[in-house]
């Protein structure tokens, strides 16, 4: 056992939680199924696992920048609350479970490696399961299992029973049932979005991608999409990413800013990362307030650059992979591989309503009085609404994007306020607060309160019921398989 063991911790600690030599080796690996020459099997690699690098440098960027941002609000306002940002969730669930359930700390890796395996099961099996799609973005596994770990130790208790080694099991099994099959579920919008691109979606708002491309079209026409806005000749100018996305933070983040003012901006205490103020004898403050603002655009184009690298080689090298070793499967990518295929400028006017339809709900939060207070994180407001808008404008044109992404805002805070006191979070200052982590994995944690295991096996039945449903819909089965939207 213990000689399975350890080759199964070093691939799960230096590749499964480092997704870009996750993506990396998976391209090699196509590559050499594909047959291809070794020099471009080795090329290939380092453009996959760089560009994965790309994106997780602009990602963290992004995160590093607007966090102070946030916390400073929290300071200069005192509120203090729940921040709902899958890192403040995964930090606040782990204290809790050092705290709390001292035992049961660090299962989310090994239940980690169990999900993958379930994953790779399902897909298989896809002729029984239906199941078309591998998870493998880790850093989002991670997250996820680890805010699992707390549903499954705090709501089953009586089940679990201190037993360590159920616990794992019944995590993992959970974890790999809802990647394998919420990732499915995004196999024809994001083939529709993409042109065919040959990828699906693993991240934190599976669920949402579905219900969006279902119901944008009721929402609006996909002609009148964010590219085809008939706008006034001088506004045509933030029809390129870089421009619009200066001109937004600016407006945005600038107006917070000046609220917030030079002091607070200044104190290192509270500005813990990303750009501390100087001080007006090094740089005007309105200077600096550009410079935030622009630093948003910067990372959002390096973004774009990592992701378009990595899924060229990606979507290439899985070929080799889905006709070899795992026939008619999709890799489920981060969302942010989904961006440059919409409109250029749906990613921000997602951000934006989001974030509007997260701070009204605040405000009524504050208004009446809720016993838990959230804080937007910048993570869940930014990457989940971005996509909620590209997905809709494309099926259901802006009136759809904008409708759809400022419910979203409000669901998340809403709903993760009841999430926060379900779990017992508010004094560990953190949710997960991604779409998903409210629908559906709100109804499945009060499923686990109220009716213990069996609420878990009934999640675990209607998790594997999707796939059948999706394919019992499906007019044409062949096509199915293939991944095209139907
Ligand atoms: C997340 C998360 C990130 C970002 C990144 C987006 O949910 O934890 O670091 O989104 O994956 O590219």
């Amino acid at each position: 056992m213990e000689q399975l063991l350890v080759p199964l911790q070093w691939f799960s600690q230096n590749i499964l939680q480092k997704p870009a030599f996750f993506v990396g080796l998976l391209v090699l690996i196509g590559y050499l199924l594909l047959k291809k020459p070794l020099h471009d099997v080795f090329a290939g690699f380092v453009k996959a696992t760089v560009g994965y690098m790309i994106l997780n440098v602009a990602a963290s960027g992004l995160v590093v920048t607007f966090r102070p941002i946030l916390a400073a609000l929290n300071y200069k306002f005192n509120i203090g609350a729940a921040v709902i940002d899958p890192y403040f969730g995964l930090a606040a669930v782990n204290n809790k479970i050092a705290d709390e359930f001292p035992k049961f700390a660090g299962l989310a890796a090994s239940a980690l490696l169990i999900g993958f395996f379930v994953n790779i099961a399902l897909v298989a099996l896809r002729k029984i399961t239906k199941v078309r799609t591998l998870f493998i973005t880790g850093h989002i596994m991670v997250q996820q299992a680890t805010t699992v770990s707390l549903m499954v130790v705090l709501l089953l208790a009586g089940f679990v029973n201190d037993n360590t080694g159920l616990a794992t099991l019944l995590i993992g099994l959970v974890c790999g049932l809802y990647w394998a099959v919420s990732s499915n579920m995004t196999v024809e919008a994001t083939q529709r979005l993409t042109g065919g691109g040959g990828f699906a979606i693993g991240h934190q708002q599976q669920f949402a991608i579905w219900f969006v491309d279902k119901i944008a079209p009721k929402l609006g026409k996909k002609e009148e999409n964010l590219d085809n806005l008939k706008l006034p000749a001088f506004l045509n100018i933030f029809h390129d990413t870089v421009v619009a996305s200066a001109t937004l933070m600016l407006f945005f983040f600038g107006a917070i800013l000046f609220v917030l003012g030079p002091d607070i901006m200044s104190n290192p205490e509270v500005i813990t990362s990303g750009t501390l103020y100087a001080g007006p004898e090094k740089q005007a403050f309105f200077m600096y307030v550009m410079e935030v603002a622009f630093t948003f655009s910067v990372y959002l184009f390096i973004l774009m650059q990592g992701v378009r690298m990595f899924v060229a080689e990606l979507t290439n090298a899985f070929q080799g992979i889905s006709s070899k070793l795992l026939p008619g499967s999709f890799p489920a990518v981060d969302v942010a591989a989904s961006y440059g295929f919409g409109s250029s400028s749906a990613v921000l006017f997602g951000f934006v309503s989001g974030l509007v339809g997260q701070l009204i709900t605040i405000i009524l939060l504050i208004v009446f009085k809720s016993p838990v207070l959230i804080i937007t994180g910048f993570v869940p407001v930014f990457f989940d609404n971005a996509a909620i808008a590209v997905y809709a404008d494309k099926r259901g044109g802006w009136k759809a994007a904008v409708i759809l992404s400022f419910l979203s805002g409000v669901l998340q805070v809403a709903l993760g306020a009841v999430a926060v006191s379900l779990l017992g979070l508010a004094s560990y200052g953190g949710y997960h607060g991604n779409i998903d982590f409210v629908i559906p994995w709100l109804p499945f944690a009060f499923s686990f309160k109220h009716l213990g295991i069996a609420g878990y096996v009934l999640v675990c039945l209607f998790l594997l019921a999707i796939p059948q449903l999706q394919f019992a819909k499906a007019k044409d089965k062949e096509a199915y398989y293939r991944g095209e939207a139907q």
